[in-house]
C-alpha cells in the first residue's frame, strides 16, 4: 500500500505539471482525490492492513493530499496567467483607430414635404384638418357626387373592409376629400382648410404604392372663383419649389368639381427643353383642382346659391420626389436608414 500511494503521488503530480488548461487540472483533481478517485480506491483496502501500520498510511495519504494541493495551486495560477495573456492578445483593440460613425437618420422626405406644404398653406390661411383613415362609403364617395355605379369608382381601386357595428359599408379612404366633407358638415362658411394624410388604393407597380400621401385643400365662401384658385396654387408651387415657375391649367374632369383642371408646372430638371422625367413634354403634372360641384355643396347642407368654393388635391410622395430629386419610388418605402441620412 505504501508503494501504491507513492506511485499515485508521482503520477498525479506529473500529470498536474503537464496539464495545459485549468479544466484539465480540475479533471486530474477529481480523478485523484474525488469521491470515486484513485486515493479513495486505495484507502478502501485499509481493512486488510495490520492495525499498527494504519497511522503511517494515513499520514502518507495526508501528505499526498497536501503535496497535490500545493502543486495544483501553483499549476492553476500559472495556467490562468497564460489563459489571460492569450485572451488579451486575441481581444486586442487598437484604441487609436478613428471611430465608425453610427448611421444617422433624419426626417423622411414625405414628412418634410408635409411639413413644408402645411406651413405654406397655413400662412395663406388654410390650416390643416384631419379625419379617419377607415371611412364610410358615403363620406368617401357618395357625398363627393360619386354614386355606386359611377365609373370613377373603378379609378379608385378601393380596399373594402368588413361592415362596421352599424352594418354600414367601410373602406380605406382613397383620398383625403372625406376629411373636407366632415369639415363642411361640422362648420359653417367661410371655410378654408387643407387635409394632409395617408390614402389607400389597391394598386401596386413601379409608379404606384397601395398607400400614398395626399394633401387636399378647399375654400368655401361667397363669391369664391377660379381666379383665386389659380392664384393660391401658383403661389403655393413657387414657395414649395423655392423658385418662380411657369404654371398651366389644362381642362380635365372630376365628378366632385366643375369646371375641373389639371395643373402642370415647367419641368424642374430640363427647364422645358424636354427630358426623361417630363417624358419630353417640358411639363410636370402636379395637381388636380376645380370649383366644388354644386351637388357636393348640397350634400353637406351648404346653400349652393349663396356660396361657391374651390378645391384641389396633390400627391405628396410625388411632390417630395420632385423637390428632393428622388427617382425611385420604391426607395421611399424601403425603410433603409441610409435613405433618411441623405441630404437633399
Ligand atoms: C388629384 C386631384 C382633387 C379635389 C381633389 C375635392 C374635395 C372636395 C370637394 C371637391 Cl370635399 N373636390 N377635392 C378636387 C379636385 C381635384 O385631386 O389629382 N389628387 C391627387
Amino acid at each position: 500500500m505504501h508503494e501504491l500511494l507513492a506511485q499515485l503521488k508521482r503520477t498525479a503530480l506529473a500529470e498536474l505539471e503537464s496539464a495545459t488548461s485549468p479544466g484539465e487540472l480540475e479533471g486530474i483533481r477529481v480523478k485523484t482525490l474525488g469521491k470515486k478517485g484513485a486515493l479513495t480506491q486505495i484507502l478502501r483496502g485499509l481493512g486488510q492492513v495490520p492495525e499498527g501500520e494504519r497511522p503511517a498510511i494515513g499520514a502518507l495519504a495526508n501528505e499526498l493530499k497536501s503535496a497535490f494541493e500545493v502543486v495544483f495551486a501553483r499549476c492553476e495560477k500559472e495556467l490562468k496567467k497564460h489563459e489571460l495573456a492569450a485572451r488579451l492578445d486575441r481581444e486586442w483593440v487598437d484604441i487609436t483607430l478613428p471611430g465608425r460613425p453610427r448611421p444617422s437618420g433624419g426626417v423622411h422626405p414625405v414628412t418634410r414635404a408635409f411639413g413644408e406644404i402645411i406651413a405654406i398653406f397655413t400662412a395663406m390661411g388654410f390650416p390643416p384638418a384631419s379625419g379617419p383613415e377607415v371611412e364610410s362609403d358615403w363620406h368617401n364617395f357618395e357625398a363627393l357626387n360619386i354614386p355606386p355605379d359611377h365609373p370613377a369608382r373603378e379609378m379608385h381601386d378601393t380596399f373594402y373592409l368588413p361592415p362596421g357595428p352599424g352594418g354600414g359599408k367601410r373602406l380605406l379612404r382613397t383620398h383625403t376629400s372625406p376629411v373636407q366633407i366632415r369639415v363642411m358638415l361640422e362648420r359653417k362658411p367661410p371655410l378654408r382648410v387643407i387635409a394632409p394624410g395617408r390614402v389607400f388604393r389597391c394598386d401596386s407597380d413601379l409608379t404606384h404604392t397601395p398607400m400614398f400621401h395626399q394633401v387636399e385643400g378647399f375654400m368655401v365662401d361667397e363669391g369664391v372663383n377660379f381666379g383665386q384658385l389659380k392664384g393660391v396654387l401658383e403661389v403655393f408651387l413657387t414657395r414649395f419649389f423655392e423658385r418662380s415657375l411657369p404654371v398651366r391649367f389644362r381642362p380635365s374632369f372630376f365628378p366632385f368639381t366643375e369646371p375641373s383642371a389639371e395643373v402642370d408646372m415647367g419641368c424642374l430638371f430640363c427647364e422645358g427643353s424636354g427630358c426623361r422625367i417630363c417624358k419630353r413634354t417640358g411639363w410636370l403634372e402636379v395637381l388636380g383642382c376645380g370649383m366644388i360641384h354644386p351637388a357636393v355643396l348640397a350634400n353637406v347642407g351648404i346653400d349652393r346659391e349663396r356660396y361657391s368654393g374651390f378645391a384641389f388635391g396633390m400627391g405628396a410622395d410625388r411632390l417630395a420626389m420632385l423637390k428632393y430629386g428622388i427617382t425611385d419610388l420604391r426607395a421611399m418605402f424601403d425603410n433603409d436608414v441610409r435613405f433618411l441620412g441623405r441630404q437633399a
